[in-house]
């Protein structure tokens, strides 16, 4: 039996330059994986707690050496000897262990390293597809997050994140190259306008511009100066993250450009926002926390009107989280869900959720987040999965492009049985 015969952390800095934790776990063969832990800006409010120290001596409060103590103390030990190929069971003993509802005693942070590390080696022995070895692998359609707004950004666009969507390729080679050339291109664009080409957390570009719709013309005009055609080629996406600017108190939406308050619109107002988006931009097809995750009136109608025209996502809504999502079935809100390992913080409860999601035809979409590091376990996830989508930021620092990376590597590896074939919203 292949057994975890040490489990080590160390604490190491994400993109944004902030303390996360690496865990490596070793088996009684000799083999090795590394795993390293991303974290969150715009966090929903039921995620799984990340542990920080709290001292602010160190890292401004945010270092993680009480999380590693609690690998090295706590979860090491009672790991050590269990089967590498039982997920499921290895979590479960964490998860037994921390017994809070959130993670919050021993840490979503410091269990997630370690579930990772866990799924590593046995991707590595057993392949992607485990025990499936000769079977066709799907590679996802990537949305690439081109302008970079909201807390991911100094620039004062309200909404987060601009994204294309290169649906019309025919390889996933193929869409990161059309991707990598819009990026470019845009950046032309930028400059040709005196505009910043200084890029935000997500390696999108974050110029100062006067709205959200401007960000979304100059996605149409970079997809248009590269060569291809929006809709039919490229599509839109859009996280707008609109937890961040809802006002609990007053049940607004709080508009703001370049950080000057121009004022609020309401549930409703916010929902023909969108849906006028729409109108204007046809090749926009998917929509992100276009509502708050407390504004669960404003999804369901949103959903009612454009929920056969539109992806709509949730993630600060959903959490990764089965609870969240069953309710969400339950009321019709929404059409899929952000899939980040980190809101749950184990493997095992996040196949359950993808479970979940396939059995009612919701859209799932593995995700990274936006203080994130070299690990490109992601993208191997995705392909395990077989999902159709993977957000995973510009094709540019290395924290993204390491995941496009893999995805390259996992294409080629697979050569005539990898595909790629993204679905779309058939009525746009
Ligand atoms: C999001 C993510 C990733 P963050 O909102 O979808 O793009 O951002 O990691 O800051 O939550
Ligand atoms: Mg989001």
């Amino acid at each position: 039996m292949t057994s975890i015969a040490s489990i080590y952390a160390i604490e190491i800095l994400d993109s944004r330059g902030y303390p996360t934790i690496q865990v490596c776990v070793e088996t009684n063969e000799g083999a090795r994986e590394v795993a390293r832990v991303p974290s969150g800006a715009s966090t929903g409010k039921k995620e799984a707690c990340e542990i920080r120290d709290c001292d602010l001596k160190r890292f401004f409060g945010k270092g993680v050496l009480n999380a590693i103590h609690n690998i090295h103390s706590i979860l090491a030990p009672s790991l050590i000897g269990h089967s590498v190929f039982d997920q499921r069971g290895v979590d479960e003993i964490m998860i037994a262990l921390d017994r809070s509802k959130n993670k919050s005693s021993i840490g979503a942070n410091a269990m997630l390293g370690i579930s990772i590390a866990v799924f590593k080696l046995a991707l590595s022995k057993r392949g992607i597809c485990f025990d499936k070895c000769d079977c066709a692998i799907r590679l996802p359609c990537p949305m690439m997050n081109l302008i970079n707004g909201g807390v991911h950004a100094d620039n004062g666009l309200t909404f987060q994140e601009f994204m294309i969507r290169p649906v019309g390729a025919s390889s996933f080679k193929e869409a990161l190259r059309w991707g990598a050339e819009i990026y470019q291109t845009l950046r032309a664009i930028l400059k040709r306008n005196h505009l910043s080409t200084s890029v935000g957390d997500e390696g999108g570009f974050a110029p100062r511009l006067k709205s959200d719709q401007e960000a979304l013309q100059m996605l149409r005009e970079a997809i248009l100066e590269a060569g291809f055609l929006p809709g039919k080629d490229v599509r839109l996406g859009l996280d707008c993250a609109a937890s961040e600017f809802f006002q609990e108190d007053s049940q607004d939406y709080l508009i703001s450009i370049h950080n000057k308050q121009m004022g609020t619109r309401s549930s409703d107002e916010q929902v023909d926002y969108l849906k006028n988006l729409l109108k204007q931009y046809p090749e926009l097809d998917s929509i992100e926390d276009g509502l708050s995750e407390s504004d669960w009136d404003g999804w369901e109608k949103f959903t009612k009107e454009v929920g056969e025209d539109c992806q709509i996502i949730g993630d600060d809504l959903f959490v990764t989280q089965m609870q969240e999502l069953n309710k969400g079935i339950e009321s019709k809100i929404a059409n899929g869900i952000l899939i980040k390992p980190n809101q749950v913080g184990t493997i095992t409860e996040t196949l359950d959720v993808i479970e979940l999601a396939k059995k009612c035809g919701y859209i799932y979409i593995p995700s990274h987040r936006s203080g994130d590091t070299e690990d490109s376990f992601l993208s191997d996830f995705t392909v395990h999965t077989g999902a159709g989508q993977i957000k995973i930021g510009a094709p540019c620092r290395s924290e993204r492009t390491c995941k496009y990376n893999r995805l390259l590597e996992i294409e080629h590896e697979f050569g005539g049985r990898a595909y790629y074939n993204p679905k779309v919203m058939k009525s746009r």
